[in-house]
């Protein structure tokens, strides 16, 4: 693989971001195991309509996840500076002006409410810590939207971390909810920095070599281990040289709304598609569309898995990789670009 320049992996990760939730999101109440001919049927009928110039450019639609990751990024990228106020802000006022389009998660607009109460002003991090009884919400709600920290912090992982942490906690405040989004910051990161190798990135070693990252670095100690057994399965699953069904992994790691799933489910797509003869259906495919399709495919929170593996793919592999038509098709598909611009002239400066 050609080396993507930092700028094709900034631009990878955060249109990655969107298309995979805008991929996902045609497929999100389905709820079940979707076959990857039906994923790759749906791909190719958008390229296929964009090149007939009969689908509008932004026509198909994103979710509550590209919401949340353009609202936190516009709020870097206007500020310079993490302002918790203006992203809680951002947030929901982008939930009010569209509440019942976008599939929010099913407890987090009590905080919007909250937020919006509030005006915006004094403890905004309270109405977080009030979620389920006091215990804070464990949803994927903060890791989906992370993209933008590792681009913002980029070569400086203590800022990574506090950051993710810092913005979950304007809605999940439960450690599984903040350690999640470490985590994909981190892999994010670790994808951001990987080097072109002879014979590919081994997905073995970035996986050791995250869980330790990890360990050592992660602020929040409670429910900590939870990732690094998750992490231990990922492992034990890329060593298998049998091919691993969509059951059996949802059984072991889990792929729904909950961090504690979902993130690891995201890595593991990534990983595991990297090698390019493992999934048959998948071979012809390049490497960022392998590990979204097969996210998309095999996980119960399509569009967020599927997101989530896309920003670290694209993080990886760079946005040549992603299809011309579906920048043209995604909502915000040109905007995410931008956005990815901007951050990279900030790591610049
Ligand atoms: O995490 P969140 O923003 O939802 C994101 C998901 C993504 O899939 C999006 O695409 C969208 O579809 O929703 O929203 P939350 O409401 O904070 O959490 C989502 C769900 O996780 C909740 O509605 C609960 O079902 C579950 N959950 C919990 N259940 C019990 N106890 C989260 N935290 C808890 C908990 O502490
Ligand atoms: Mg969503
Ligand atoms: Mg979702």
């Amino acid at each position: 693989m050609a080396k993507a320049s930092l700028l094709s992996r900034f631009q990878g990760c955060l249109l990655g971001a969107v298309f995979g939730d805008c991929l996902g999101a045609k497929f999100e109440r389905e709820w079940t195991e979707i076959p990857y001919d039906k994923v790759i049927a749906y791909m190719n009928k958008i390229i296929k309509k964009v090149g007939q110039e009969k689908l509008e450019k932004g026509s198909v639609f994103y979710t509550d996840d590209s919401c949340m990751t353009f609202d936190l990024a516009k709020s870097l990228v206007g500020n310079r500076k993490y302002d918790a106020a203006d992203v809680a802000k951002n947030f929901s006022e982008t939930y009010f002006s569209q509440p019942t389009h976008r599939s929010y998660g099913g407890n987090v607009a009590f905080v919007f409410f909250s937020l919006k109460q509030m005006n915006y002003a004094g403890d905004v991090y309270r109405p977080a810590r009030e979620q389920f009884d006091g215990s804070g919400s464990y949803g994927n709600g903060s890791a989906m939207r992370v993209s933008p920290v590792p681009l913002f912090h980029h070569n400086n992982i203590p800022s990574i971390v506090e950051l993710s942490c810092e913005q979950s906690k304007l809605t999940h405040t439960h450690p599984l909810g903040i350690n999640g989004a470490i985590l994909q910051s981190l892999a994010i990161e670790k994808a951001l920095l990987c080097e072109e190798s002879v014979g590919g990135l081994d997905p073995i070693k970035f996986c050791s070599d995250l869980i330790q990252q990890y360990k050592d670095v992660t602020t929040v100690e409670d429910d900590k281990h939870v990732y690094e057994g998750q992490l231990g399965h990922i492992i034990r699953y890329l060593k298998s040289t049998e091919l691993v069904k969509a059951k059996e992994i949802n059984e072991r790691i889990g792929s729904d709304v909950t961090a504690q799933k979902a993130v690891p489910a995201a890595i593991f797509a990534f990983l595991y598609t990297l090698d390019a003869k493992r999934i048959p259906q998948l071979t012809k495919f390049n490497g960022f569309l392998r590990a979204v399709i097969f996210a998309v495919g095999f996980s119960e929170d399509c569009d967020t898995v599927g997101s989530m593996a896309a920003a670290i793919a694209g993080a990886y592999y760079g946005v040549d990789m992603i299809p011309k038509e579906w920048t043209f098709a995604c909502e915000g598909g040109t905007e995410a670009l931008e956005l990815a611009e901007q951050l990279y002239d900030l790591h610049l400066k």
